[in-house]
């Protein structure tokens, strides 16, 4: 049994301050390296299409294609995979996406749907709510590939109502993996492609003669797909940059430690930039805490991976009280928060900034992250005091509308050709004025 280096922290120490910076500071350097070809192999895409596409594909992913239509994965060979897994597989696929789906059916219902209201002189204003036409979504190849991540991304935008999706997925030197292409069966993705890397975000971006154009682009990928989304911003929507996979576990001492402990492994295994947090009250809970750490990292297939996330970036923290603690998360505001204690509801008010809150001592975060119901694509590094989880809002987009009544015409042109004549815009009073009833 080899014990875990990992940091403790204690927000009564004279050096916590200092102590707390460092584990919360994170950089994603940029690599101009990666910029300088990143830039070039879009720029090629743009210009040679389907080409530049196939060279790249077979150069970076080992594959021997000859045209596009051999990266093409029709339906029948996703049809094919989904039949091909194993039936635990296929129903523990099924009744996640069925999670999924009601989940962001009411998501859809709530805040999804378009609205107006006629004001007191009978002009209608309103909101007109209408889907992506088209979306690419990015599925990474290596050692990142999740079919419950085909499933967080493809539902919300079949609930949308989105026409088309749009799958990419490198598959070096041609293997496929039959879960994430069974996920795409599952989850009505319309054409998929064994495509990955810059080149696929371009071809999404730009379009070629094979790949049609999108809307946008959703999914996780390496440097070198997030700088490609970064650079084709602007030409397409995209959802985020997603930084490394963050749970902060909050917690008063009533759960088992040894439950903890792996809710902090199931983050760290993601990968060694990953970061598990444990905040909670109580010193002895912390020294259980991590002596289940010490008990069980040797049994894990993933521990060189968990050990190197919790020694490099994991903390565990003691704090004065529970309403410390919340304050503290809430300042990390992390993309995994799980409020593991016997009164979570007692808490929750006082938590703000979170991806995802899971309350409760059975809410382990690795349910929600394949199927609960709501989505696992969340904000990471600190971006959850700004923006949401991934959701049927993403694929849709509004129109404002309005419908001036000739009552209302008379209120407003007054208003407007005021403001007009103030901004030295003539034609805009007088559009308004025109409309004016004359008093004879
Ligand atoms: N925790 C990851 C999602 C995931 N976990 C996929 C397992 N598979 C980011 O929210
Ligand atoms: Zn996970």
């Amino acid at each position: 049994m080899s014990s875990v280096a990992i940091r403790h922290l204690n927000t009564a120490a004279p050096d916590f301050e200092a102590e707390f910076q460092r584990v919360l500071h994170w950089s994603a350097e940029t690599d101009h390296a990666i910029e300088e070809r990143v830039a070039a192999i879009l720029q090629d895409v743009q210009q040679r299409g389907d080409a530049a596409v196939i060279e790249y594909t077979n150069r970076f992913d080992g594959m021997q294609a000859e045209s596009m239509a051999a990266l093409e994965l029709t339906r029948e060979e996703l049809k094919a995979a989904f039949e091909a897994i194993t039936p635990a597989q296929r129903s523990a696929l099924e009744a996640a996406a069925k999670r999924v789906r009601s989940y962001h059916e009411r998501q859809l219902q709530a805040c999804g749907l378009s609205w107006s209201y006629r004001d007191e002189d009978g002009t209608l204003l309103g909101q007109k709510v209408t889907p992506l036409d088209r979306v690419g979504i990015y599925v990474p190849g290596g050692k990142a590939a999740y079919p419950s991540s085909v499933l967080m991304n493809a539902i919300p935008a079949h609930v949308a109502g989105v026409g088309e999706i749009i799958m990419v997925v490198p598959t070096p030197k041609g293997e496929k993996n039959a879960l994430v292409l069974a996920a795409a069966y599952v989850a009505g993705v319309s054409r998929a492609f064994t495509i990955g890397g810059a080149q696929a975000v371009g071809a999404l971006a730009y379009g070629t003669a094979t790949v049609p154009r999108v809307d946008k682009v959703t999914g996780p990928g390496n440097a070198y797909v997030a700088s490609a989304k970064r650079r084709v911003f602007g030409q397409v929507g995209i959802d985020m940059i997603a930084g490394p996979s963050e749970i902060l576990v909050l917690a008063d001492g009533t759960t088992p430690p040894d439950w903890v402990a792996m809710d902090l492994f199931s983050q760290a295994e993601h990968d060694e930039l990953a970061q598990s947090i444990l905040l909670s009250p109580d010193a002895d809970y912390i020294a259980k805490v991590q002596a289940e750490i010490d008990r069980l990292i040797d049994g894990m297939p993933r521990r060189d991976v968990i050990r190197a996330s919790l020694e490099g970036r994991g903390a565990l923290i003691l704090t004065r009280d529970m309403d410390e603690a919340c304050a503290i998360s809430n300042r990390i505001a992390p993309e995994h928060l799980e409020v593991s204690s016997s009164d979570p509801h007692r808490w929750e008010p006082l938590l703000r900034h979170a991806g995802a809150i899971f309350l409760g001592a059975y809410t382990s975060e690795s349910l929600g992250d394949y199927c609960a119901g709501p989505n696992h694509v969340l904000p990471t590094s600190g971006t959850a005091r700004f923006s949401s989880p991934l959701g049927v809002y993403d694929f849709q987009k509004r129109s404002s509308l309005i419908e001036v009544s000739e009552q209302g015409a008379q209120t407003l042109g007054v208003i407007a050709a005021e403001l007009a004549y103030g901004e030295g815009l003539q034609a805009h009073a007088q559009a308004a004025e025109f409309r004016l009833k004359r008093a004879d």
